[in-house]
């Protein structure tokens, strides 16, 4: 990682860790299992690559980062829950998340349930009650946050992930899979600066044209690091996709493929921020640290 943009990242991850901080119920409030269990869920780590994307998206645009912490929060908080219920015995059942137990693990599964279902309206009320952001901004940032979570966004993606377990897909098929389960909630991170300023229509555009090259781009590393990666580094079982028969890029077109397929989508990535110049050099280097990334 280059200096400044570790520095960057520095800031901005210190900034977020704030404010989720600051936003989830206190430890020792009733009913105090709950808030331990939503407070571990969220604050056990993490790379916060969804708020890193909504800072510098904000960057781009020029938006104050004081209006940019609610969206990264709201985002933080819905990435977490998302992760909670993924993790559950009826789902991918895992018990290592970020290198510590899986919330079901460490509390039980009901806590566990309960923790996702209370993160959720946490990041609405978020954004609805955050003095910097008018209501007509938070009007927007709902609508958009609440499109990338429902059934024709990351809730869709899941339950087509888990259908389509010992399945064969086409590439088509992987793919609008994994823009709903992965790529629809970065999309969101991406575009929520925008609905906080008024872009100029081309750079709307590159933002979106960013923002789908890139969330695929995110899955498909996800998917190389479940076969290639180490499980102390990224914090994960690997190889829990080949024994859940997972439709991914590697175990479909095989590792070279996708390997060469999360290049491409890179560099398509990156021309998408050919136009908007100097003040897109953050989402650049996250772009390729997302790539690059071995957790
Ligand atoms: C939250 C409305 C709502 C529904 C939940 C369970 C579910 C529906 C969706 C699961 C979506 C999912 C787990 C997609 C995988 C995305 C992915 C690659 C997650 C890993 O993200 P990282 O690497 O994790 O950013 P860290 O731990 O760094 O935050």
């Amino acid at each position: 990682m280059a200096a400044a943009f570790s520095e960057k990242v520095a800031t901005y991850s210190e900034r977020i860790s704030e404010c989720l901080d600051r936003t989830l119920p206190r430890a020792g409030e009733t009913p105090r299992r709950l808030h331990e269990a939503m407070r571990y869920a969220v604050l056990n780590g993490g790379k916060r690559v969804r708020p890193l994307l909504v800072y510098a998206a904000g960057e781009c645009l020029g938006v104050d980062r004081e209006k940019l912490d609610a969206p990264a929060v709201a985002i933080e908080l819905i990435h977490a829950f998302s992760l909670v219920h993924d993790d559950l015995p009826a789902m991918d059942d895992d018990d290592l998340r970020r290198g510590k137990p899986t919330v079901h693990r460490q509390f039980d599964e009901a806590t566990a349930i309960l923790a996702a279902d209370a993160l959720q309206p946490l990041a609405f009320r978020v954004l609805t009650s955050t003095a910097s952001i008018s209501d007509t901004e938070a009007a927007h940032l709902v609508r958009l946050i609440a499109m990338a979570c429902g059934s024709t966004g990351m809730t869709g993606g899941q339950a087509i992930d888990l259908y389509s377990e010992g399945r064969s897909l086409a590439r088509v098929e992987l793919e609008e899979m994994h823009s709903l389960k992965t790529g629809a909630l970065i999309r969101a991170a991406v575009m929520a600066p925008a609905c906080l300023c008024e872009p100029a229509e081309a750079q709307r555009a590159a933002l979106e044209r960013f923002a789908g090259s890139i969330g695929l781009a995110f899955q498909v590393k996800d998917d190389l690091l479940d076969v290639e990666g180490e499980t102390g580094v990224i914090g994960k079982r690997t190889g829990s996709d080949e024994k859940l028969r997972k439709a991914t890029w590697p175990a479909l077109f095989g590792i070279e493929e996708a390997k060469s397929r999360c290049d491409e989508l890179l560099a398509e990535a990156l021309r998408s921020l050919d136009d908007l110049g100097p003040y897109a050099h953050t989402l650049r280097s996250l772009a390729r640290y997302i790539v690059a990334r071995s957790e």
